[in-house]
């Protein structure tokens, strides 16, 4: 086995772990495209929904898992220009750079390692993220190490800690920058879901499963936090310095680990926590918990596979997922249901029924994704293996995001047509049930009704804590909404009937308050519309975060020269610590 590298500056070296640079939401000759933002929603799911939108950031979550915990001076640059980056390099030294990265991302990582050996050519250059498993990648970019998996661990072995030391979990929201009918929210503190991330992979391993495939694939995950009392205890921390009651999860099958999800269950209830938890989970998963389980969990957002119809994943399998949709969205759950558009049974003269039944399921969100191999994972194994991968000369990289074009030759979909049903499948979903934020807004009120008056007031808390923004902006929203749509009578009705649910449960204030803040939103709404047809697109704010090592080595090297070093723009003490 070939022996794990060390640095010989142990916890003095001086580390910079950067993401790739921006602006994303363009087209330029590094890879960034127009149609591949740094958003989830605008990138992915809400893509045709213009005004409707949820426009909103999310940070680089790896990244931070790292730098808190490293006991070196380090130093995290998130989303920089290329400008900024070159800045960063030029007036700092670093021992150790560190860039994350995903495959679409490749062209930007090979500028980044040029500019590295240009301006800072003593660095060990260090390549992780899911970019480690593409094929050949060493002779992409000029990097000393290409790390596959956990970096975390990595790091700890490099720097000369102790690799099983208990994890430091990052005090982080998971959010920031939201815009949604044209309105920026502000960052409150306690107005996002913080960010928890209990493991990494998945042990279902569906084929095309690249998350599952870079932490071991079937039958394997990595668990940063092994029982519901570790876990707890982060989210305790989480929520007194972050001010939060609701977490974003990010671990691709959390109610999968039965015994930490139930154990975390029976210390909320028995400390009276009314948090609610944002999950992905496979539908066989979330139908092996009770309903009880579920809303006793706080879970009150699923994203959840629905791939295709009649498609042969066992996470579906004897599953009925439009009931079980209806269900949880009745018990106000929000579903955000994921299907795929190219397997293997699509074909130009099923596509229809295949999108009809995806929208069928009527989730509150819906992302389409274009089935694409990537490496690493055993679908592109076995296409590798029939040789029906594209070649270098057919396909270009940043086009392989799920959004563009497939990167094999499907058997039956001619190329080139994959982006008509793919736009077809989010346009329907839009058609057929209109925006995602009018979804939202049923559901919600669908859990306040059924749950406000629920014998346990932990759980009646839970929904009490969530009813200033149902009876006024969800109101509001659906105010503004029907307006909008008062030329297309059906959505009209459909928002009026909901409306009048608002109006039924809160009374006159909520009305005064839906009439006059809706007006606004209109006006908000009509003038985002006529930024978004001029082709504004939004990017995300620069990180530049030192943790405490490195603040304090700032401060040994400022004082024999007595000359404070201007800061390069805004410079925030990261606040990880010991969980
Ligand atoms: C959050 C997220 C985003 C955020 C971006 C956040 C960011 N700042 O980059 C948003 C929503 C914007 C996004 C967008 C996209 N994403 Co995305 N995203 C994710 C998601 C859901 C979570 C990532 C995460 O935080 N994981 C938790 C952390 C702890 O794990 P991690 O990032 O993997 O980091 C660990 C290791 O990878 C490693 N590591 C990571 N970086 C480094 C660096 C070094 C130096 C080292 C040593 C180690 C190391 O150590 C970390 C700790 O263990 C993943 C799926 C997933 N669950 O991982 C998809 C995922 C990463 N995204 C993916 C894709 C395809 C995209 C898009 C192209 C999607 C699209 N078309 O719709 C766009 C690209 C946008 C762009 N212009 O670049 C794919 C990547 C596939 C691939 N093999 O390249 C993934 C895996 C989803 C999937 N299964 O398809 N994404
Ligand atoms: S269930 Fe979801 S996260 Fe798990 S392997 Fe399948 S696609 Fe990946």
């Amino acid at each position: 086995m070939p022996s794990h590298p060390v640095s010989p500056l142990g916890n003095k070296t001086r580390v910079l772990l950067t993401s790739v640079f921006g602006p994303y939401a363009q087209d330029d000759e590094f890879g960034s495209r127009t149609i591949n933002p740094m958003e989830l929603y605008q990138n992915q799911v809400t893509r045709v929904q213009g005004v409707f939108s949820l426009r909103m950031f999310h940070r680089s979550f790896g990244l931070m898992l790292m730098q808190a915990n490293m006991d070196a001076p380090c130093t995290l640059l998130d989303f920089p220009t290329r400008d900024r980056f070159i800045e960063v390099l030029r007036e700092n030294d670093y021992d150790l750079v560190g860039i994350s990265s995903i495959m679409t991302n490749i062209g930007k990582v090979a500028e980044m390692c040029r500019l590295i050996r240009q301006h800072l050519p003593q660095a060990t250059i260090v390549v992780g993220g899911h970019i480690a498993n593409f094929g050949g990648i060493e002779n992409c970019v000029d990097a000393d190490h290409i790390v596959k998996g956990d970096g975390v661990r990595w790091f700890r072995r490099y720097l000369g800690q102790d690799e099983n030391a208990p994890v430091r979990h990052p005090v982080t929201n998971s959010g920031h920058g939201t815009r949604i009918l044209g309105l920026k929210l502000p960052d409150k503190p306690g107005s996002t879901a913080a960010m928890l991330i209990p493991s990494v992979g998945c042990p279902v391993g569906c084929n095309f499963c690249s998350t599952s495939a870079m932490f071991g694939g079937k039958g394997k995950s990595i668990n940063f936090y092994e029982t519901g009392d570790e876990l707890f205890e982060v989210m305790c921390r989480l929520e007194s310095e972050l001010k939060v009651s609701s977490f974003f999860v990010m671990d691709e099958n959390f109610l999968f680990h039965r015994k930490r999800a139930l154990r975390l269950l029976e210390l909320m209830e028995a400390q009276g926590k009314s948090w609610s938890l944002y999950v992905f989970s496979s539908a066989k998963v979330i139908r092996s918990y009770s309903m009880e389980q579920l809303i006793g969990l706080g879970i009150s957002w699923v994203w959840m596979g629905l791939e295709g119809k009649d498609s042969q994943y066992a996470k579906l399998s004897r599953i009925d997922t439009r009931e079980l949709v209806r269900e949880l969205r009745d018990h106000g759950i929000a579903v955000l249901g994921s299907s795929i558009i190219g397997l293997e049974e699509h074909r130009p003269d099923n596509l229809d029924e295949v999108i009809d039944y995806a929208v069928s399921h009527g989730t509150d969100f819906h992302q389409f994704m274009l089935y694409t191999p990537i490496p690493g994972t055993p679908l592109h194994a076995e296409h590798l293996a029939k040789g029906t991968l594209l070649d270098d000369a057919e396909i270009s990289i940043p086009d392989i995001h799920g959004q563009c074009m497939f990167n094999f030759r499907h058997a039956h979909i001619p190329a080139g047509q994959e982006q008509h049903y793919l736009l077809e499948a989010f346009q329907r979903d839009f058609r057929v049930n209109g925006p995602s934020l009018a979804r939202l807004a049923e559901t919600s009120l669908k859990g306040w009704q059924r749950y406000k008056d629920h014998k346990n007031p932990r759980i009646r808390a839970r929904y009490k804590g969530d009813v200033s923004t149902i009876r006024t902006v969800y109101a509001a929203a659906v105010w503004a909404m029907r307006k909008w749509y008062q030329e297309e009578p059906a959505m009209a009705a459909r928002l009026d009937g909901l409306l009048k649910g608002f109006y039924a449960e809160f009374g006159w204030i909520t009305r005064a308050v839906a009439a006059v803040v809706g007006r606004y939103l209109l006006r908000k709404m009509k003038a985002e519309e006529a930024r978004l047809a001029k082709g504004w697109s939004y990017e995300p704010q620069t990180f530049f975060e030192k943790n405490a090592q490195a603040l304090a080595l700032e401060r040994r090297r400022e004082q024999p020269v007595q000359k404070p070093v201007a800061p390069l723009g805004k410079v925030v003490p990261t606040n990880a610590g010991p969980c």
